[in-house]
């Protein structure tokens, strides 16, 4: 394509046309970005990213150069490109594509970026690294879908140039994935991160222990793992994950820029723990593991002193191997727990948390407990109470409303997976939403943001997982990322339906949305000016 692209226009200056070099035209305006910008202007021209384009960082930038390499992985299947990652002292005026941090950028904050595309240069700003990760997705979008291959694909690699301005409206962006109900591998768990990297989320929120299963080894209590573990719904053989692949898997997140937040359910959903140790129960008596999807027969002990040291010993192990300031304890659907016994088992539970230098998270049934501005709740169910309980205590809101946000609910009547007790949860359920409309009484002052749970009764393989999440996971990072005021369902739907391809290239096994027309956006003919 190249060559003879080159060869033309050799032949174009020998016959006195002398503007075949020109790059060809590109309207940024037209590109289909999701989230969609903060700010984006087009000037109409566009840049070649070629097998010579290389990339350059500044001498001694560690997590820029860090960055390059992830874009270089990111490109090198589709083009085919071995792209260079030049260390510079001095980058800005290089041809090719700049990746930097800039001190006089603080207004791009934590995850912001500055994208300028001009015909012979690609500068990629931002304050802090994770905004650099962020525009590296934002160029990965508007490169030609056919960038998602994993074959060998024809380019000319456009981008349309102009300048794109770009930060989020929420600092919590996340996804949860349920790893117990069934159990998915360290490779389906880094897929996952990969789907939340592309759409810029920066929480992943891992569901390690329930009923079913315990999938976290915990070295003071190994039974935990190797019999806790040892089952899931249905009846099949479970797993759980070793600490080294634990570590593996936020090392993986991080380099995405994207915090792993783990969760020990408790005191109740650990019908796994209870079955392990004997010790932990009221009778001393262990009960069976459990295979079913109930949820609510369960409780830890909160009379007793080894439940402290059993829960104790948990978080010690894992606050050690989790860099995020945030546990997620659970809290959720203790009915099988007295109110004062549950007061008590938090108020105790959040104490070790801070001990082992944590801050806690929890599903906002925990406001039932004492909390403060550090803790967290996680806002689920329609009993609004709980999260206006939470705030009155001055703790942060994530917003996680079954009936927009759970993925694992079904689209419509007919969907061969998922769940339907909040509700049927089409792509303009969850996306037609506002965090800070939602319930009364919950404003920004508290909302740091969104979280997608997909829990995993129904679901098995990462085909299922993609099922539940693609479109849905696109709209949350959408109410994540972009400003009220700038999103709206119908203008959505147009983007979300020209991702067609791109879903194609990734061999996604989507769901795909009658309320959507998907299709495939036609490159317009550049017009080749004489
Ligand atoms: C409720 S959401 C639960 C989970 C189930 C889920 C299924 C929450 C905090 N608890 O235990 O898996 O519904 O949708």
């Amino acid at each position: 394509m190249k060559k003879q692209f080159k060869l033309g226009c050799a032949l174009a200056l020998i016959i006195g046309i002398s503007s075949c070099q020109k790059p060809i035209p590109k309207d940024l305006n037209k590109e289909n970005l999701i989230p969609k910008p903060s700010q984006l202007t087009a000037t109409g021209s566009s840049f070649e990213w070629d097998e010579d384009t290389k990339i350059f960082v500044e001498k001694g930038s560690k997590s820029a150069k860090q960055i390059a390499n992830y874009t270089k992985e990111l490109l090198k299947q589709s083009t085919g490109f071995e792209i260079q990652i030049k260390e510079k002292e001095s980058i800005l005026n290089q041809k090719g594509v700049v990746l930097a941090l800039a001190d006089s950028l603080s207004r791009l904050k934590e995850e912001g970026y500055l994208l300028k595309i001009e015909e012979k240069r690609v500068t990629l700003l931002a304050h802090k690294a994770a905004g650099l990760f962020r525009g590296v997705q934002t160029i990965r979008q508007l490169l030609p879908a056919k960038i998602e291959s994993d074959q060998l694909q024809q380019g000319p690699w456009l981008l349309a140039s102009g300048t794109i301005e770009d930060q989020p409206q929420y600092g919590y962006r996340g996804a949860m994935l349920d790893v117990v109900r069934h159990f998915f591998s360290e490779e389906d768990v880094k897929q996952y991160i990969d789907y939340l990297a592309a759409y810029k989320m920066n929480v992943f929120h891992i569901h390690l222990t329930d009923d079913q299963g315990w999938r976290l080894e915990i070295k003071s209590w190994p039974k935990l793992a190797t019999y806790g573990g040892s089952t899931q719904v249905g009846g099949g053989k479970g797993g759980y994950y070793t600490q080294e692949e634990y570590k593996e898997i936020v090392r993986y997140a991080a380099e995405r820029y994207i915090k792993v937040i783990p969760e020990i359910d408790m005191p109740g959903h650990t019908n796994a723990a209870l079955a392990s140790y004997p010790e932990l129960n009221a009778d001393g008596k262990a009960p069976e593991l459990y295979t079913g999807t109930h949820v609510g027969f369960s409780t830890l002990d909160s009379n007793k002193e080894i439940t402290y040291q059993f829960i104790d010993d948990v978080i010690r192990e894992l606050a050690a191997l989790t860099p995020s300031e945030y546990i997620h304890i659970g809290g959720d659907e203790s009915f099988a727990t007295k109110k004062k016994d549950y007061i008590k088992f938090l108020n105790r539970v959040k104490k070790i948390v801070e001990k082992h230098g944590k801050k806690m998270m929890g599903w906002a049934d925990i406001s039932a407990a004492s909390l403060d501005e550090n803790t967290i709740a996680q806002f689920w169910h329609t009993r609004t109470k709980t999260a206006l309980n939470a705030v009155k205590q001055n703790a942060q809101i994530v917003m996680s409303p079954a009936r927009r946000a759970y993925m694992d609910m079904q689209y419509d009547t007919l969907s061969p997976l998922g769940l339907h007790w909040a509700g049927y949860t089409e792509v303009d359920d969850a996306y037609d939403w506002n965090l800070k409309d939602h319930v009364k009484g919950i404003t920004n002052d508290h909302i740091i943001g969104i979280e997608a749970p997909l829990w995993a009764e129904t679901i098995e393989t990462m085909d299922d997982i993609e099922y539940l999440i693609f479109p849905r996971l696109l709209g949350y990072a959408e109410i994540g990322w972009t400003k009220d005021e700038d999103r709206n369902w119908n203008e959505y739907k147009i983007r979300l339906g020209l991702q067609k391809e791109r879903f194609d290239f990734m061999k996604l096994n989507y769901y795909p949305s009658p309320l959507v027309e998907w299709k495939v956006k036609k490159e317009e003919k550049p017009k080749i000016e004489s």
